[in-house]
């Protein structure tokens, strides 16, 4: 027979839920806290045997963006193109992409970009409005989904690699760094404890993923971060980096920033996916 849980992690599991955590956030939070999967499931499984209401067992989110990664595949067929795959991680779940873009494809982004930069605002979730940010020190862009025929490719491309339909997907947002520039970091989700994040989420719900594909290597820096997890990815030109974060919830692990550009600049594109139709 097992041990029952004890009442503190009862307590705590049920006001997880209520505040509206899935059971992989909980199951990535007592991971974290030095937990073995097996006694979370029993933990979760007594959890249900007394709070049937609680629907432990159901997860809030069953499908996610995400590159096809059975059988280990080094190169994965993107429609129009080989992409290959350089590194991939779990918790958070990390992919490294190379062969992403072609050079003139980085090119014609970045010349299509260059004359519509402005400093970059972020979302505000506290008010749903656009602010500029003293976190982030880049100078940016949106394109429409479709708008040229290198966005529209390449958006094709995206929806094929991470098996998500083009249009969950959020104009491509393009960002300049000059030496100095750095975007610190920060999580991508918008924090659902935020007053002006139910109005965000009118338009497509959560953001779930995120690619950002490098279109200029800087010469020194510019690393793009993810702290809780010690990880640092290279900027290289054409390559790109894909996380998925289920939850809203630091639990995922995936703060992530854009390490300071020491020389040189750095030019990337940002694919931002949501969770339904983003109009
Ligand atoms: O440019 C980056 O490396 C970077 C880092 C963190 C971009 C973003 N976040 C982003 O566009 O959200
Ligand atoms: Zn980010």
């Amino acid at each position: 027979m097992s041990q029952p849980i004890s009442p503190e992690l009862r307590e705590w599991l049920v006001s997880q839920l209520a505040a509206g955590h899935s059971v992989p956030a909980l199951r990535a939070s007592m991971r974290a806290a030095g937990w073995q999967d097996a006694a979370t499931d029993l933990a979760l499984a007594q959890l249900e045997a007394g709070f049937p209401h609680v629907e432990v067992a159901r997860p809030r989110r069953t499908e996610m963006p995400g590159p096809d990664l059975e059988g280990a595949p080094l190169y994965i067929d993107a429609g129009d193109r080989r992409v290959q795959v350089l590194q991939t991680m779990r918790h958070p779940r990390v992919v490294v992409f190379g062969n992403l873009l072609s050079p003139e494809e980085c090119e014609g982004l970045i010349a299509a970009a260059r004359v519509r930069l402005a400093r970059s605002l972020t979302v505000e979730t506290r008010t749903g409005g656009e602010v500029l940010n003293v976190d982030r020190t880049s100078e940016g862009m949106f394109f429409e989904r479709g708008e040229n025929d290198i966005v529209a490719r390449l958006e094709q491309r995206i929806a094929a690699l991470l098996r998500w339909p083009v249009e969950f997907g959020e104009g491509l947002q393009i960002l300049r760094y000059a030496p100095g520039a750095q975007y610190r970091p920060h999580y991508d989700y918008f924090d659902p404890g935020e007053p002006g994040t139910p109005t965000i989420l009118k338009r497509g719900g959560q953001r779930v993923a995120t690619l950002v594909m490098y279109l200029q290597e800087p010469d020194q820096g510019g690393a793009t971060t993810f702290p809780d997890v010690g990880l640092e990815v290279a900027p290289v030109r054409g390559t790109g980096v894909f996380f998925s974060y289920e939850d809203p919830d630091p639990a995922t692990r995936t703060l992530h920033g854009g390490a300071p550009v020491l020389a040189g600049e750095k030019w990337v594109a940002t694919k931002w996916l949501r969770e339904r139709e983003f109009k």
